[in-house]
Order: structure tokens, then C-alpha cells, then sequence
């Protein structure tokens, strides 16, 4: 490829370099930033129409973030900071969040009491009104919208008493398709259709505003499974309670486990990784992190699906600091997508990413995707809340092996092998720390993806694989870097 020559010298120089020490090329170019394609994979069975993935972190990534992620084209990484039930029930919320066929609807039955329904809709916080009614052999008898819940005062009611009865209801037979689905609520101007076979037993549900807009041009973009479901992936960490975790997760419609650990190259991540192939083989299994080609080789010998780069370039991360291991993360980048090239498993370049360009740059070196956790902390789809603070309004970003994360998660002790003994004896490798609030995500993947374009506008490139194979870099001095940010003004608007 062209850009070996240029990491030859740097290699035999003994450099390893980082995002500012180095510029794509630009070169001739027949590519309007407009057409071209950004997809992509984040791993073997998992594409993504932006190359862009959210951190499994406490501070970036629970489901509210990964159905924004996954709507945008990109995917979002559940964290595991959380007890297996909560991780798996943020897991569901994603996966109900837009359904084309709901396989197996929430159903009440006819003596449920009208209040305990509601309750159990808030509890559960379940983002949906209706629920078909069921006699005791799943045949459906009824069925309850949001109409007839709001337009009853009585909450000792009983399911029956509400409920709209079978003979006055639309339903449809098994096989139903999508787009038939959408004619026939359009046509009786419904917005629930229940699927039923010939011996009325419910055997699905579609929901108008989800097909409509399953359907429609915007949703062209989303990142969905075949069912029409968004996909979503969830962090799992080494060993037998994570090994349960995992199970949990994959029944709760996952669509990729990420073995997120700070040394993926380790023997308790391999043997992870076995198991999980064993026990989950139609899963994939993307596992990090690395900063070494022989590591990566060595995780994709062992089966990984996906692989993820990056030892210390977190913004938030002190591992280099603290431990003195790592290695830049251009070269680590290059090194480990070089390791793997022709194996089809795909890398993403997790960490360091501090604007648009470097995301142009991770993708040129050979990763398919980026992982992005600073970038995204301030926005409003992020887990907490928005502070007020004298330097205007924040949000908190903190690392998983900050002390503050592995406190209040065994998972995030474990991330860094620590505290097994006594969690008041605990050696952070990250930090906490407050991040200016951005507003939605929508706006700020426009703004990275708009740089993305642009780039590989400049350098000809029509597609990921294109940047890639055309990518090719210069050696970037500090002075050059000051060039490169705007200098010898007083910025009045800083475009940010
Ligand atoms: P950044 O986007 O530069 O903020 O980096 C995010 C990445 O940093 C995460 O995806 C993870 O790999 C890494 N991380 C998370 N916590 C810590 C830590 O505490 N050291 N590092």
C-alpha cells in the first residue's frame, strides 16, 4: 500500500508517531465530498454506515446513546459498569426501540388489573402503550392502546374491561410483511396490527409509526438487523461471572460482544474468547484493546471477530503514564492493521481522537471504524446530567480506570486487573474529568463525518477501502503543527 514506505522509514528511524505528528497527502481527485461512502464494518458480521462507535463507557454509552448512535449509521457499545440484568435491560430498550415485527409482544391477560399494567409500563420503562390481551393458551382475545388507557379513570379496572375485543380488531395472518403491514394500518387507519395464525394464537405486532418509518427515507441511514431491529453491542469482561453476563446479553438480542479489557492480548482474554465462540458461535466477538501487530495477529489466530487498537491514547487515559507501556497510536494503528491485512477481520482505532481529521487519518492508516469517547461525552444522549458550572454548562467524563469508575464497578477493577483484595488499595489509570456540553449527538456526528468526507475528498478517495489503499502521509514537525491550527489572529469565532 502507499503509505508502507513512509512507516518503513519511521520504523527504522525507531519513531512512533501520533495523530498531530502526521497529514494525509492530498492527491488527485475526481471525489465530491457529497458522494462519497463511508461504510464500513465493525466487525466481520457487523456493518455500520458511519464508521463511528461509541465507548463502553459510564460517561458515554448506555442505551439512550446507542439508539442515537445506531440511528445515525454508526453503533454504541453498552458499557459494563452495570449488573448484568441492568446492562441487558438497556440492551432490550435498544433492540424494542424500533421494531419492524415485534417476535414476541408484551402481552397482559384478560384479569389484569388496568393500574398494575401501567405500573409495570413505568417500572420497566417500557416505550410503548399497547398490549394485545391473551387468553392462557397465548390466544389473543383483545388488545389495549394508549386511547384506552388514557380514557379510563378507573384503575381498578380490569384488562377485559378496557380492552378493544378481537372481532372489532385489525389483525393480519402470520406471514405479513413489512410494507403489507404498512397498507393495511394506513388503509384502516390504525397504528397497532396483531399478527395471528389460524387458530388466533398471537404470533407477532407491527406498530404504524415504527414501519412508517422503517420505510421512509431518513431511516435509510439507520444501522439495523434483519428483523429491522437497531443494532446494538454490549462490553463483557474476562472470566466465569463474565462468561454469564455474556448469555444474558446475548438473549437479550445483542449483536456484538466486545471483550473490553486494557491488555487484550492476555491469557485470561483468550480463554474468554473460546468460550464465548463455543457458547455464542452466531455472536461476534470483538476484543481489545492492543497496540502491538503481533497481538492483533495473535487475537485474530484465536478467533476474534473484530479487533480494537489502542493502549494509553485515551483522553482521559494515564496507562502510559503510569504503567510507561504503550505505543502512539498512528503506528500502533498501522501496525496492527498491517498485521492483519487480508485476514477480513476488521480494526477499530479506539482512543486519541480529538477532531475529524484524526478520525480521516485512523481510517487512511487501515482501521474500519473509530471509537470515539471524549468527542461524544458532551452530548445531551450521554448517561448524567448537564451542570452549570462558571465555565458554562458541563458534563462529566471520566475514565474506567479512573478511581472514581472502579470504586463503583468490579467490571472496571477488573478492566485493570485490580482490586481483587481490598478496593481501597486501587491504582487509577484514567482520570475524571468535565467536558462542555455539545447539545445532541446528531449535530456533532454531522460535523466529524462532514471532516471525514471532505478528506477523503482530498485525497481521491471514494471509499473506505479506496482511502486505505491511497492513503499516504507526511511527517508533520511542531512548527507544522502550528501552521495546521489557525495562528496569528484573534479568533472571534472558533467554529467549534
Ligand atoms: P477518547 O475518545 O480519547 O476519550 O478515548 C476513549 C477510550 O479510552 C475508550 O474507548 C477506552 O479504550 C479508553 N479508556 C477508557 N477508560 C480509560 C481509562 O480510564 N484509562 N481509557
Amino acid at each position: 500500500m502507499k503509505k508502507d514506505p513512509f512507516f518503513e522509514k519511521m520504523a527504522n528511524l525507531g519513531l512512533a508517531l501520533t495523530y498531530d505528528d502526521v497529514r494525509l497527502r492530498s492527491g488527485y481527485s475526481e471525489t465530491d465530498p457529497r458522494d462519497v461512502l463511508i461504510e464500513s464494518f465493525f466487525s466481520k458480521n457487523i456493518p455500520l454506515h458511519c464508521p463511528i462507535v461509541s465507548a463502553p463507557m459510564d460517561t458515554v454509552t448506555e442505551s439512550k446513546m446507542a439508539i442515537a448512535m445506531a440511528k445515525l449509521g454508526g453503533l454504541g457499545i453498552i458499557h459494563k459498569g452495570l449488573t448484568p440484568e441492568i446492562q441487558s435491560n438497556h440492551v432490550k430498550k435498544v433492540k424494542l426501540h424500533l421494531n419492524g415485527l415485534i417476535e414476541k409482544p408484551i402481552t397482559v391477560k384478560a384479569d389484569d388489573i388496568v393500574g398494575a399494567i401501567e405500573e409495570r409500563q413505568q417500572n420497566k420503562d417500557y416505550g410503548f402503550h399497547s398490549f394485545p390481551v391473551v387468553d392462557e393458551g397465548g390466544k389473543l382475545i383483545g388488545l389495549i392502546s394508549r386511547n384506552d388507557f388514557d380514557l379510563n379513570n378507573d384503575k381498578s379496572l380490569r384488562a377485559r374491561d378496557i380492552m378493544t375485543v378481537l372481532a372489532e380488531l385489525i389483525t393480519a395472518p402470520v406471514n405479513t410483511s413489512l410494507e403489507e403491514a404498512y397498507s393495511i394500518l394506513k388503509q384502516a387507519r390504525k397504528k397497532i396490527l396483531p399478527l395471528i395464525n389460524d387458530k388466533t394464537e398471537l404470533t407477532g405486532l407491527y406498530v404504524f409509526s415504527d414501519v412508517n418509518r422503517l420505510l421512509t427515507d431518513s431511516s435509510s441511514l439507520y444501522n439495523v438487523d434483519k428483523s429491522g431491529h437497531l443494532r446494538v453491542g454490549a462490553a463483557v469482561g474476562t472470566g466465569n461471572a463474565e462468561i454469564e453476563r455474556a448469555s444474558l446479553l446475548v438473549r437479550a438480542g445483542v449483536d456484538v460482544l466486545v471483550i473490553d479489557t486494557a491488555h487484550g492480548d492476555s491469557k485470561n482474554v483468550y480463554e474468554t474468547l473460546k468460550t464465548l465462540k463455543q457458547s455464542h458461535p452466531k455472536v461476534d466477538i470483538v476484543v481489545g484493546n492492543v497496540s502491538e501487530g503481533e497481538s492483533a495477529k495473535r487475537l485474530v489466530d484465536a478467533g476474534a471477530d473484530g479487533i480494537k487498537i489502542g493502549q494509553g491514547p485515551g483522553s482521559i487515559c494515564t496507562t502510559r503514564i503510569i504503567a510507561g507501556i504503550g505505543c502512539p497510536q498512528v503506528t500502533a494503528v498501522y501496525n496492527c492493521a498491517k498485521a492483519v491485512r487480508g485476514s477480513g477481520v476488521p480494526v477499530c482505532a479506539d482512543g486519541g481522537i480529538k477532531n475529524s481529521g484524526d478520525i480521516t487519518i485512523a481510517l487512511g492508516l487501515g482501521a474500519h471504524s473509530v471509537m470515539l469517547g471524549r468527542v461524544l461525552a458532551g452530548t445531551t444522549e450521554t448517561p448524567g446530567e448537564i451542570r452549570l458550572t462558571a465555565q458554562g454548562r458541563m458534563k462529566i467524563y471520566r475514565g474506567m480506570g479512573s478511581l472514581g469508575a472502579m470504586q463503583s464497578s468490579r467490571t472496571a477493577r477488573e478492566r485493570y486487573r485490580q482490586g481483587e483484595d481490598d478496593i481501597k488499595k486501587l491504582v487509577p489509570e484514567g482520570i475524571e474529568s468535565v467536558v462542555s456540553y455539545q447539545g445532541d449527538l446528531a449535530n456533532v456526528l454531522f460535523k466529524q463525518i462532514g471532516g471525514l468526507r471532505s478528506g477523503m475528498g482530498y485525497v481521491g478517495a471514494k471509499t473506505i477501502a479506496e482511502l486505505q489503499e491511497k492513503a499516504d502521509f507526511h511527517r508533520l514537525s511542531g512548527a507544522g503543527m502550528i501552521e495546521s491550527h489557525p495562528h496569528d489572529v484573534t479568533i472571534i469565532d472558533s467554529a467549534q
